[in-house]
């Protein structure tokens, strides 16, 4: 069977880049490379963190991504022009939605299994939780999966969480390149 990939970028949303409320050490960094990683590929999906304003996540984070907040929307400088899939996630009250594939809005796996995509690279916010979660959902559902490093900016609460959750993706069966390796 032909290989389809698609690119799947993870919250790169205002709340997780400098000046919002959880802002991830770099996060904005990943932005130039994301776009132009998107002329790779032939399907973009790209995930969003939507919360209730009441929900259980706030508990453990500063309030984030607040559906239909300034802080829930695309960093402005990130290419939204060529994204075919918004994925909503972390919608409902007791609902962390950490990973894409916990998306509220679509069945993302069904959604890609009719496009035929059999590759899925992911690169974005943040790696030690939402990229992490769903990079390895990605491979528990069937997908042969890319972590592009370059491409993701960790949280490290404790620092070396970021090393760690790589060194567990790629036990898990994640392949990891850097964004060099798909031009
Ligand atoms: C995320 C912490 C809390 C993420 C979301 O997008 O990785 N991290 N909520």
């Amino acid at each position: 069977m032909k290989k389809t990939k698609a690119l799947l970028i993870v919250d790169v949303q205002n709340d997780f880049c400098p000046g919002g409320t959880l802002a991830v050490p770099e996060g904005e960094k990943v932005v130039p490379l994301i776009n132009k990683l998107i002329a790779e590929f032939p399907v973009i999906c790209a995930s969003k963190d939507w919360h209730p304003t009441e929900s259980v996540h706030f508990q453990k984070w500063p309030v984030h991504c607040v559906a239909g907040s300034k802080g829930a929307k695309f960093h402005p400088e990130l290419d939204t022009n060529s994204i075919d899939l918004v994925l909503l996630k972390g919608t409902y009250n007791k609902d962390n939605g950490y990973s894409a594939f916990e998306a509220t809005n679509i069945d993302f796996v069904q959604w890609l299994q009719t496009r035929n995509i059999t590759d899925l690279y992911i690169c974005g916010l943040a790696t030690d939780y939402c990229v992490k979660a769903s990079c390895l959902d990605a491979v528990r559902e069937g997908f042969h999966v890319y972590l592009i490093e370059d491409a993701i900016r960790g949280v490290d609460l404790q620092r070396g969480d970021s090393e760690k959750s790589i060194s567990d993706m790629r036990d898990a069966g994640v392949e990891i390149i850097d964004s060099e390796a798909i031009y």
